[in-house]
């Protein structure tokens, strides 16, 4: 069962449903970010109840975000990670320093009306050399900093920019098409996040050009300890979507191009699949006047 954001033809405002074999069940919400003011306890009764009202084919899924709901990611949560940084940075000690440290790596990611969704398209910045999917198992969390499910979230990200300088850390991460989400939420009373496979593929004029995979057993910090950091010293009074940092980078040499097909599959949480494209003008479909 997953929990999605939709819309039908014949209704133009977003609807929030259960989503079981192909089959709709309409929430009585009015968006992702009224369901997140619920306890989970609650969330699972109404998900329990729903009705079946309509069929899968008759709609198309949206981001699983919406209202003020925020994403935010979590960085070198995985020893990979951690050496990746390493390998790319003029200034390595920041992160064998936050890889070690009590403080968890937590940054900004995206606003819910830049998130792309699966069958959208990623971006990379035209201004950047060197660019790679970052594949992460994303918490959703509802105002009362209960882990209501999962989906796969992809932080796209700038190595090179990044890379000449830390500080520059928010615009290899935030710019246009940057943060992709699956779209079906997987509830947290359904599934053991702790040892789920995650793998990521690069698909190039229809040849694999890199595939890994790793698992969620290998991240270094409790998601607990992600999250009590997140809402340490703010509310998230609509609630938020936390990634909780890549395993997986692949080695300097290689570089997502433009037309590559990206996909990322997190075992029991859903698949991502996105085209990628340079330059933030393939983005206005987010920004409709
Ligand atoms: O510090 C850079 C960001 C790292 C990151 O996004 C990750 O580890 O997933
Ligand atoms: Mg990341």
């Amino acid at each position: 069962m997953h929990i999605v954001r939709y819309r039908s033809v014949s209704d133009s405002r977003p609807r929030i449903a259960v989503l079981n074999d192909g089959v709709l069940s309409t929430l009585p919400v009015a968006g992702m970010f009224e369901l997140l003011n619920h306890r989970v306890e609650e969330i699972e009764r109404m998900c329990a109840d729903a009705v079946p009202d309509s069929s899968l084919s008759e709609v198309r899924l949206l981001a699983p975000v919406d209202g003020a709901m925020e994403v935010w990611a979590a960085g070198v949560t995985y020893l990979r990670s951690r050496d990746a940084r390493v390998e790319e940075s003029t200034l390595k000690s920041v992160y064998e320093l936050v890889y070690d440290a009590e403080r968890p790596e937590l940054f900004f990611k995206s606003p819910a009306w830049r998130v792309v969704v699966d069958g959208e398209p990623v971006g990379i910045r035209s201004d950047s050399e060197l660019n790679v999917p970052e594949p992460e198992l994303a918490l959703v969390i509802n105002r009362f900093e209960q882990i209501v499910g999962y989906v796969v979230c992809n932080d796209m990200s700038s190595r090179s920019v990044e890379g000449e300088n830390p500080l520059y850390l928010p615009q290899a991460k935030l710019y246009a098409g940057a943060c992709a989400l699956s779209s079906g939420i997987r509830p947290a009373w359904e599934v053991e996040p702790s040892d789920l496979a995650i793998r990521l593929t690069v698909a190039r004029e229809g040849a694999v050009v890199w595939d890994g995979t790793t698992s969620t057993k290998q991240i270094r910090r409790p998601f607990t300890q992600l999250t009590a950091y997140l809402f340490h010293s703010e509310n998230h009074p609509h609630g938020v979507v936390l990634a909780t940092g890549t395993g997986l980078v692949p080695d300097l040499d290689f570089r997502i191009h433009a037309g590559d097909r990206i996909t990322v599959t997190i075992d029991e949480i859903g698949e991502l699949r996105n085209p990628v494209v340079a330059g933030k003008g393939h983005f206005d479909f987010l920004t409709p006047p």
